[in-house]
């Protein structure tokens, strides 16, 4: 049954809920990125990708990297509410003998496809994937989200030169672009910008959004499905720890957990549904 935007909403609104609570349980993680990226993946997971929770290894499914692998409680929430594994899993995050790591294991998680969390590097195992599908005459389409600072990493530009070059139109790079990074803004640590000309030199098709609105977040992939002979990049503008007021771009969220105190404070805010 495809969602109504309505229904996206109250999707992320949940997730939300159980990233905070997986962190706050955990004493550790990353509450302010995966919060930036969760109504992206809420969109791909529920609106555009080919996927089945029952069949994790189908051939014909469309492949998610996360390559800001930092952000996995935003997987973890969204693999465990489609059923890739029971949700009481997550309560277990990072502790020893789960395989809720802090960082995506593709070994030990059903539906990650990749391991990642050495930044750079989830972007190059997506360009090799893409590569592969179309070698093996699959339509499959691989998703890739990256963190704008991950694009400091020299890995990640000969990525996106070998994409441009074998013109991998079955490649969409999502850049969850809020503006910092772990310690500071991204303007201030290393200037990426203009950044979507760098990726046109590479020879991307581009395209600019605000990556929390689902309409435009939905377009956008219809967009990217359409593009031809070249990968394709969403800059999805974000902001990180979005939806809850005292993480919002706010750098000391990048990689620390809550009280249970701030907790119930998140908690009363994600719960009023206000936006
Ligand atoms: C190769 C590598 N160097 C350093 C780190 C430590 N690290 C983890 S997250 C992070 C900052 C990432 O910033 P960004 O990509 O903007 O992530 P987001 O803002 O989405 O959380 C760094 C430097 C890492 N994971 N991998
Ligand atoms: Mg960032």
């Amino acid at each position: 049954m495809e969602r109504n935007i309505q229904e996206l909403k109250e999707i992320a609104r949940k997730l939300r809920i159980d990233i905070l609570r997986m962190i706050t349980l955990a004493g550790s993680g990353h509450p302010g990125g995966s919060l930036s990226a969760i109504d992206i993946l809420v969109a791909l997971y529920w609106r555009v990708m080919r996927h089945d929770p029952k069949n994790p290894n189908w051939p014909e499914r469309d492949r998610f990297v996360l390559s800001k692998g930092h952000a996995a409680p935003a997987l973890y929430a969204v693999l465990a509410e489609w059923g890739y594994f029971p949700k009481d899993d997550l309560w277990k995050l990072r502790k020893i003998d789960s395989h809720l790591q802090g960082h995506p294991s593709h070994k030990d998680t059903p539906g990650v496809e990749a391991s990642t969390g050495s930044l750079g590097q989830g972007f190059s195992v997506a360009v090799g994937m893409a590569l592969g599908l179309r070698l093996s005459g699959s339509d499959a389409t691989v998703y890739v989200m990256l963190g704008d600072g991950e694009l400091d990493e020299g890995q990640t530009w000969e990525a996106a030169l070998s994409a441009g070059h074998y013109k991998l139109d079955n490649l969409v790079a999502i850049l969850d672009h809020n503006g910092l990074q772990i310690d500071g803004f991204t303007r201030d640590v290393m200037d990426t910008t203009p950044l979507e000309d760098k990726f046109r030199a590479f020879k991307w098709a581009t395209r600019s959004i605000d990556g929390h609105d689902f309409d435009q977040i939905l377009d956008a992939f219809e967009w990217a499905k359409s593009v031809k002979g070249q990968p394709a990049l969403i800059v999805a503008n974000t902001i990180k720890g979005k939806g809850v007021s005292f993480m919002e771009n706010k750098v000391e969220w990048h990689g620390k957990a809550p009280t249970w105190e701030q907790f119930e404070m998140a908690l009363k805010e994600l719960e009023s549904g206000t936006e």
